[in-house]
């Protein structure tokens, strides 16, 4: 799988996430977006499937479910052979709502890579499929053009100055629940669009907390879903300094709300869930 990645700039799995989960956000965000849909129905908004992605994700990211994708075990492991012990994800998921007759070219993107727009060159991308994909409305790739280097661009094109003949691949057999990582320098594109089809899917971007952040990651934010045991031990010191005896005949422990993020298996995780179901118990999250 790393190989096909390092050769290929991309690769595509299915079954790292629980069909539960899977089937819990697809249910929520097609609730938010038929609300919006039937809104439009009855003349009070136009139809916006731009903006009305946006607000979705912005409301899905509040939810415990996205907190449980996002810090999917098992991604966390496979992210893990790629960037190493410590990972965090960027702020800013973008919801891909891809329905029939869209015509909008933020939907339907042409070939770019994504450090045309700022993603750093060791970030990952991801993609989390909320529905299936057909033949017309999924992800295509052109195999192996991130080791091409950065491609230039013109008016956020393959500069057409190059002549370059570009292949695209589309990806087939995309079911709800895929799982698509690729290189930020790898091109790729949307299919197209379905005829009866919506597929939505999220893209989200991974890399490691100690790698260099572009201008663009440093304002988005970030939030480190897990730190190795080189960051652990900084963080039983206290700082980065390694002040001296700092901890010396005193307790050598990391303060309780970090010990998730930490891995210490303790209580904290069980009063938490007792917490927001007082805090949330009539509310539907
Ligand atoms: O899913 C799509 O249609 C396009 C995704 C994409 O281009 C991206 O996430 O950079």
């Amino acid at each position: 799988m790393v190989h096909f990645f390092i050769s290929q700039g991309f690769i595509h799995l299915s079954g790292l996430f629980e069909d539960s989960l899977i089937e819990n956000c697809s249910e929520y965000i097609f609730g938010l977006y038929n609300r919006l849909y039937e809104a439009h129905s009855n003349e009070k908004i136009t139809k916006d499937v731009q903006a009305w992605g946006n607000v979705i994700q912005d409301e899905f990211a509040k939810t415990e479910m996205y907190q449980d994708l996002i810090q999917n075990k098992k991604t966390i492991d496979l992210l893990k052979l790629f960037l190493g012990t410590d990972i965090a994800v960027l702020n800013y998921d973008h919801l891909w709502i891809n329905v029939p007759q869209n015509t909008d070219p933020v939907l339907k993107k042409e070939i770019h890579t994504d450090t045309w727009t700022g993603t750093g060159v060791n970030t990952l991308i991801a993609n989390t499929y909320f529905t299936d994909a057909d033949e017309y409305n999924g992800l295509s790739v052109i195999p192996g053009s991130h080791l091409h280097g950065i491609t230039p661009v013109r008016n956020r094109k393959p500069d057409p100055m190059f002549d370059v003949k570009y292949e695209l691949s589309p990806l087939t057999d995309m079911k709800k629940g895929d799982f698509i990582l690729w290189h930020s320098l790898l091109l790729h594109s949307t299919t197209g669009v379905s005829d009866k089809n919506t597929r939505i899917s999220m893209s989200s971007r991974y890399k490691s907390p100690d790698s260099d952040f572009t201008s663009q990651e440093r304002s988005l934010g970030h939030r480190t879903l897990c730190v190795g045991p080189m960051n652990h031990v900084s963080r039983l010191v206290g700082n980065d300094y390694m002040t001296p005896f700092r901890t010396l005949g005193g307790i050598v422990a990391i303060e309780r709300r970090l010990h998730t993020l930490y891995g210490i298996t303790n209580s904290v995780n069980e009063e938490r869930k007792e917490y927001l179901e007082i805090l949330y118990e009539d509310l539907q999250r």
